[in-house]
């Protein structure tokens, strides 16, 4: 098509795109827009609404299968927010922020307005309509991506013995918020914990996993048992020998071929939702195609 004399303001447009640096890991964190006005005119349940927060982990798997295969390692929820941590080879609309970003925040916010009524058969969605916000990072180092998700799993705990606390005092101890609030100020988790269980009968140890961890969705490549879950049948010549490997090297000696078929059969594997601690080194060490291999 013959140039219009107007085509010059695409210019513009290139000077204000931004590619995001390569070579690293991209995170997009989208978070729920006035949550706090949403969350009480739809009644969702005080401190944790099981049902949002099942809705959040069907969102997010479906940004997991809209983008395909080899875009998003894993990604971190709690509360109204959650993060997608991009592979770092990742070339999608070659890195080009905006449009990654808002990609996500459209996907990530259609699904959740279209499995709502799933989710929340008996609450018809109000307006506003919920919307969300999305901002992208680039870290460099697999060590920056996981103290960046180790922050927010460490949120999600203190919020959560935080929040139950505070729920507790003013649900079955008859509290104002003003009161329970005061109740715990300058407390330490210890307190917390122990007001929880002298007062009100609650062990926090056995609240939901759910709620005490965030969820973690990823492509499960192989079949992880969780240490916690099958401590009784672990086998112990195995377990010293992953711990003798460091996960980066578990790439190493292999042909570039067979690279590629893992890479292929990872794309392809389950999108699973767990509840499990991402802060010790476990979680990686068994999970190495999350971080440290490359498609
Ligand atoms: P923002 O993000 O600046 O637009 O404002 P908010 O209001 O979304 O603030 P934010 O994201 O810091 O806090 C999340 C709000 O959502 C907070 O008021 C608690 C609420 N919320 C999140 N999950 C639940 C839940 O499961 N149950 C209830 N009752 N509230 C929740
Ligand atoms: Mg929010
Ligand atoms: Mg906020
Ligand atoms: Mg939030
Ligand atoms: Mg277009």
């Amino acid at each position: 098509m013959a140039n219009s004399k107007f085509e010059y303001v695409k210019h513009f447009e290139l000077s204000s795109t931004t590619h995001l640096l390569p070579n690293t890991y991209i995170i997009i964190r989208i978070d729920g827009r006035s949550f706090h006005r949403f969350t009480t005119t739809h009644a969702f349940t005080k401190p944790n609404d099981i049902r949002a927060l099942n809705l959040m982990n069907a969102a997010a798997t479906a940004v997991f299968h809209d983008l395909g295969g080899e875009v998003v390692s894993i990604a971190y929820g709690v509360s109204d927010e959650y993060s997608f941590i991009l592979r770092r080879e990742c070339n999608l609309f070659d890195r080009r922020e905006q449009k990654l970003v808002s990609t996500v925040v459209s996907i990530f916010t259609a699904y959740y307005v279209s499995l709502w009524p799933t989710y929340f058969p008996s609450t018809p969605l109000q307006r506003p309509l919920p919307t969300f916000d999305g901002r992208a990072v680039c870290y460099p180092t697999i060590e920056n991506v996981r103290d960046y998700l180790s922050w927010r799993q460490a949120d999600c705990h203190i919020n959560n013995l935080y929040n139950t606390t505070f729920w507790a005092l003013i649900q079955q101890g008859g509290m104002t918020a003003q009161e329970a609030e005061k109740e715990l100020m300058g407390t330490l988790s210890r307190d917390k914990n122990e007001i929880l269980y002298s007062r009100f009968g609650i062990n926090y140890n056995n609240e939901s996993e759910m709620f005490k961890k965030g969820s973690v969705v990823y492509r499960n490549y192989g079949a992880v048992p969780d240490s916690s879950v099958q401590a009784d049948d672990k086998d112990e010549g195995e377990v010293v020998e992953s711990a003798s490997k460091s996960p980066a090297e578990t790439q190493k000696g292999k042909s570039r071929s067979q690279q590629k078929r893992e890479a292929k059969k990872l794309a392809k594997a389950e999108v699973v939702i767990e509840h499990v601690d991402i802060i010790k080194d476990e979680f990686w060490e068994k999970r190495p195609w999350i971080l440290h291999w490359t498609l």
